[in-house]
């Protein structure tokens, strides 16, 4: 890997991935993405590994696409490259995954943290899709996952002028999980990841899914997939671990079987 940092820690069940690209902000090349997409495919199907985290370091997350490699392309260059599997990849990982934010996320970084699960950014993060600004738009999901998470009005504005979003506006409209000092986003990302690693990883799976599934189904049709992963949480031995514990007054102990 030349361009990501991934270091799993046995101890809590939390893997790290760090974006590495820093003399350019962390911009995603074809390369860095590939990584990413195999990094995030070997942790997913790594028993160890309950929660993952991405960040990249204090000055950028990522600050977009490469565009000194996209430049150049025709649209049908674009079309063969076909990106979009690797950005599938990244939106079909089991476990979740939390974005640790700190100064750029613009265009394709903003899209990247928002495929994440969660966002835990640092008071200097800066959120934004300005694509526009250089002829394009977004394509990696911003239009959609922006516009559900901050509403119309402000995805429009966001997208059309380019402006960046401050991490403290960016919580308050509810496309962040929260924001701490810049020395504490990725330790506060390690709280909570570590916090979800304690718990039963099938049930986490399947909570994950059916969350996700709420973006796309009527209420109906959600509703449904919930009960049915909440059927099969009782297939675990973590459901049974979970419920003797409780009763018993002691911790549980979580396998993921
Ligand atoms: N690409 C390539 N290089 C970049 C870059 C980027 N996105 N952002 C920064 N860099 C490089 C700069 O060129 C510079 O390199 P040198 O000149 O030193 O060689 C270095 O990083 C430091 O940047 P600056 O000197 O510009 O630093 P400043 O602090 O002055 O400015 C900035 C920081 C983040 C405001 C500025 O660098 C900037 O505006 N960067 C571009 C931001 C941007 O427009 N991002 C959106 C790119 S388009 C898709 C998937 C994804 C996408 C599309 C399709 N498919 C799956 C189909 C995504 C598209 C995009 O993200």
């Amino acid at each position: 890997m030349e361009f990501i940092l991934v270091t799993p820690q046995a101890r809590t069940h939390v893997a790290l991935i760090q974006l590495n690209r820093p003399k350019e902000l962390n911009a995603l090349n074809l390369q860095l993405m590939g990584e990413l997409r195999d990094a995030l495919k070997e942790l997913d199907e790594n028993e160890e590994v309950r929660a993952i985290i991405i960040t990249g370091n204090e000055r950028a997350f990522a600050a977009g696409a490469d565009i000194k490699q996209m430049a150049g392309k025709t649209a049908i260059d674009m079309l063969n490259m076909d990106q979009f599997s690797t950005w599938d990849q990244i939106r079909k990982t089991k476990k979740p995954i939390i974005a640790a934010v700190s100064g750029f996320a613009l265009g394709g970084g903003c899209e990247l943290a928002m495929t994440c699960d969660m966002i835990i950014a640092s008071e200097t993060a800066m959120f934004g899709q300005p694509e526009i600004k250089i002829g394009v738009m977004p394509g990696a999901g911003g239009t959609q996952r922006l516009t559900k998470a901050i509403g119309k009005a402000k995805a429009m504005e966001m997208v059309l002028t380019g402006k960046f979003m401050t991490a403290d506006e960016a919580e308050k409209q509810g496309l962040i999980n929260r924001v701490v000092p810049v020395e504490l986003y990725l330790e506060e990302a390690f709280k909570l990841a570590g916090e979800i690693a304690q718990m039963s990883p099938v049930a986490a799976r399947l909570a994950k899914e059916s969350v996700n599934r709420s973006f796309e189904t009527q209420l109906d049709e959600g509703l449904h997939f919930e009960r049915k992963n909440f059927y099969l949480c009782f297939a675990s031995e973590d459901q049974t671990e979970g419920m003797n514990a409780f009763v018993e007054k002691r911790k549980p102990e979580f396998k993921g079987r």
